[in-house]
This record gives C-alpha cells, sequence and structure tokens, in this order.
C-alpha cells in the first residue's frame, strides 16, 4: 500500500517525485506514460467546444490587484491525481478525458433530482469571469480568473428539502480514460464536500472556463468545483454527481489521512498541517513567500459561517 503520509509533502523547498508520489505509482510511471500516450493519441479527435471562447459577464467577486497567473502556469502546475501525482502528469496525460458526452446527476434530499447536459448547464445561468485566489493544502497559491456560475444556481434548481444539511460532490473515476485511477493513491473515486450553507455562499461556484475559454482537461474539465476560501483539494473535478445529504459525508483527503485533512479545510495560518506550517505559501511564479490569509482572504465573505466554531477542532 502507498504511504499516504508522504502526499502532500512539505512545502518549504521544491517537491522531488519521488517524495510526494508513492512507491508502487513512482515505479510503474514509465509504464504509465507510455499508456497514456497511447490513449492519448487515439483520441485527437478535438471536441467541439476544445478551443472554445465563453461568453462573460464581469464580476464584483475579484481579488484586488494582484497579478494573474499565467495560462501557462494554470494548466502545468496541477493537482488531478487521477492523472497522475507530479504536478505536469495531468497536462500530459489529461488528453484522454473525453468530455463529451457528460452528465452530471444531481440527486438526494431534494424535490426535483435532474440530470443534466453539460451543455445545458452551460446555459444555466449568466458565465462570470471570477479572479479568484488558489490557495493549495501544499503551501503553494495561485491567482486564476475562473468562469463559472454560482453553485447555488444548480442547487436552487432542484429544489434542497429541509433535510439537505451537505452536498457531496463525485469526480469521474473510468480507468479507462483515468491512468491514475488504476493505482491505489486515493479511494477512488475522488470526493469532496460542503455544509448546505457553504455551498449556497455567493463565493463558491462551478468552474467551466478559465480567462475565458473552456476549461483544459487537466483543470478539470467540464465542471469542476471552486470553494476560493478552502484548501484547493476541495475543489473537486470533472464532477459527475451531487448528492444533498443529510449527514455530513465522507471525503477521498478525509479518508486517506483524517490526521491530516479535515471536512472543513478552511484556509488558516493559524492551524498548521501535523508536518507543515499553513502560515505563509510560495505564489507559484514568484521567489518570496507570503503571508497566508484567513479564509484566503475571502473573511469578510465567509467568516460568519464558522462562527463560535473551534477551527483547531474543525480543521
Ligand atoms: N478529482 C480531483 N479533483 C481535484 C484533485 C484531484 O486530484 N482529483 N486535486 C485537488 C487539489 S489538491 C487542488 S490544489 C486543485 C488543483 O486545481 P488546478 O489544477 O486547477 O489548479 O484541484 C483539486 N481537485
Ligand atoms: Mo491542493
Amino acid at each position: 500500500m502507498p504511504r499516504f503520509s508522504r502526499l502532500f509533502n512539505p512545502p518549504a523547498r521544491d517537491i522531488l517525485p519521488s517524495e510526494i508520489t508513492p512507491e508502487s505509482l513512482y515505479l510503474n510511471r514509465r509504464q504509465l506514460m507510455t499508456a497514456g500516450a497511447g490513449l492519448a493519441a487515439a483520441s485527437l479527435l478535438p471536441s467541439a467546444f476544445a478551443a472554445g471562447d465563453l461568453v462573460t459577464k464581469p464580476s464584483r467577486y475579484n481579488v484586488g490587484n494582484e497579478e494573474k497567473n499565467t495560462f501557462e502556469q494554470i494548466t502545468h502546475y496541477n493537482n488531478y491525481y487521477e492523472f497522475g501525482t507530479d504536478k505536469d502528469d495531468p497536462a500530459r496525460n489529461a488528453g484522454t478525458l473525453k468530455t463529451r458526452p457528460w452528465n452530471v446527476v444531481v440527486e438526494g434530499a431534494c424535490e426535483k433530482p435532474k440530470t443534466f447536459d453539460i451543455d445545458s448547464l452551460l446555459r444555466l445561468a449568466p458565465l462570470e469571469e471570477r479572479l479568484y485566489r488558489l490557495r493549495c493544502v501544499e503551501a503553494w497559491s495561485m491567482v486564476v480568473p475562473w468562469v463559472g456560475f454560482p453553485l447555488s444556481e444548480l442547487l436552487k434548481q432542484v429544489v434542497p428539502t429541509s433535510k439537505a444539511k451537505y452536498v457531496e460532490f463525485t469526480s469521474l473515476a473510468d480507468k479507462k480514460q483515468m491512468p491514475g485511477v488504476t493505482m491505489p493513491v486515493l479511494d477512488w473515486p475522488y470526493t469532496e464536500g460542503l455544509r448546505i450553507d457553504e455551498a449556497m455562499n455567493p463565493l463558491a461556484i462551478l468552474a467551466v472556463g478559465l480567462y475565458g475559454k473552456v476549461l483544459p482537461n487537466q483543470n478539470g474539465a467540464p465542471i469542476r468545483l471552486i470553494v476560493p476560501w478552502k484548501y484547493g483539494f476541495k475543489s473537486a473535478k470533472s464532477i459527475v454527481k451531487i448528492r444533498l445529504l443529510e449527514n455530513q459525508p465522507a471525503t477521498a483527503w478525509n479518508k486517506a489521512a483524517p490526521q491530516e485533512y479535515g471536512f472543513y479545510s478552511n484556509v488558516n495560518p493559524e492551524v498548521d498541517h501535523p508536518r507543515w506550517s499553513q502560515a505563509s505559501e510560495r505564489r507559484i511564479g514568484e521567489f518570496l513567500r507570503r503571508k497566508t490569509l484567513m479564509f484566503n482572504g475571502y473573511a469578510n465573505e465567509v467568516a460568519g459561517l464558522y462562527k463560535g466554531m473551534d477551527l483547531r477542532k474543525f480543521y
């Protein structure tokens, strides 16, 4: 079995692939890459949306005057373990992901459960461009111009009942398209969860694009969650199912290492990861570290959600 404690390594220095990758996966890297390359060649047919521009309206939810990370940085420094655990693996391997046809099942504690075709989701609500900070639990960060719409718009469509206290998100887990899913890195499929009030917060969006274009596969095409005040791993990629639940769902990272990754996962410079500090971060492309902000800088918008909660206990 892989040693989960080696995943998400201390980020104060550059991380070696041999450190962050479980042994089994590391040994299989060559085979994995060869398989990935073959599959990629077989699926070179571009989807009609491959390079599509998205029509967006401006948004009031933008970070201030911080510089955007480049398209190259945002699409070549990824965590998407279904396509490998090195930062450049997803860019290399995710060409095999087929994003059409694509359905998102929304079910559970709601009056109108529904299966949405991805193209109907693109028309569900006006698309906005939102410049958000993304803070990874590994203590690096980026500034990304996402294109998406509020998660609340989708949830309203299915009319949650009073029993809907939590929302669970499930990513695709298809061995045929995702070489990493053959490795026991996480308990696939990747799942994540939010409390219903977090999910309804206007900052939480479903992203379908970045830099005005359809989302590249390695960033979670065709639709992924963005919860900017939480560590990046909350933002499940390539979502196929959303369930409204009465009880708090399990999450993939919490199952893998519960003492390291909690359900809430709010960005908090005062609560360290057991193996490294969360007080500062390195913006990708920069050399000096910067201070990590409470709730990733979104405290005004979201601190109220956690009034009276001990954030050391509910990490
Ligand atoms: N399905 C799935 N979703 C995922 C991940 C993953 O491995 N699989 N990685 C998470 C982590 S740790 C981060 S930091 C962000 C990275 O998103 P980005 O590659 O678009 O920057 O995706 C999150 N969503
Ligand atoms: Mo992350």
